[in-house]
């Protein structure tokens, strides 16, 4: 029985000291898998830039004859700053029959997707102007005939963007030619047809004026 007691006694002093043993081994940092945090991903901003590479657009001018089918004309197309008038981008360019008229833009163009206006002005038209013109595409295509149509008139060589006694005498100069500037209404001769459109807008100026 003594022995027995000893013997239970022994045991327990070596668990006990086993156990304190261990307990002065240093112990290991438990595992943590590494998170990244959501906050640092997003905190990268990823900008790409998107390039505008074409404008597409479709303008009218006035009283073709016959009437549909027969837009062709001369443009000279800006982009504009809207509010500092800074020039962005300048061209001219043919419309086809449709009023159709189709822009490639140089790389690295520094037109601004934003705060645009766009100004046409026909070889023998008063100007118009486009305001809050967005840019976001690389390929824009605009239909503007939605505002109406381009004032024929503007026939001298000055282009003043204003239609008067100067324009007149211009096309009364080429009548009975077909002279494409003076032919307003696009029937290929210029007559009293097209003096008639000139004369109704005397007096009357581009919008960029
Ligand atoms: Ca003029
Ligand atoms: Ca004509």
């Amino acid at each position: 029985m003594r022995n027995f007691l000893k013997t239970t006694l022994f045991i327990v002093f070596i668990v006990t000291f086993l156990a304190f043993l261990f307990s002065l081994v240093p112990q290991k940092e438990p595992f943590k898998p590494i998170t990244v945090d959501k906050r640092d991903v997003e905190g990268v901003s990823v900008s790409a830039e998107i390039e505008l590479q074409s404008i597409a657009f479709k303008v009218y001018p006035e009283k073709r004859i016959p009437k549909t089918g027969n837009w062709d004309t001369i443009v000279d197309f800006e982009v504009r700053n809207q509010k500092t008038n800074e020039k962005y981008f300048a061209e001219n360019t043919t419309t086809n029959n449709w009023g159709l008229g189709l822009l490639n833009l140089p790389p690295r163009n520094k037109i601004p997707s934003s705060n645009n206006k766009v100004v046409v002005k026909g070889i023998s038209h008063l100007s118009k102007v486009y305001n809050k013109i967005p840019f976001l595409r690389m390929y824009e295509s605009y239909d503007f005939t939605v505002f109406g149509d381009l004032l024929a008139g503007d026939t001298h060589p000055s282009a003043d963007d204003f239609i008067n006694s100067l324009d007149i005498s211009t096309l009364i100069n080429k009548l009975n030619t077909s002279n494409y500037i003076n032919d307003l209404n696009g029937d290929s001769l210029v007559n009293s047809l097209d003096l008639s459109i000139q004369v109704y807008n005397i007096s009357r100026a581009g919008e960029k004026s």
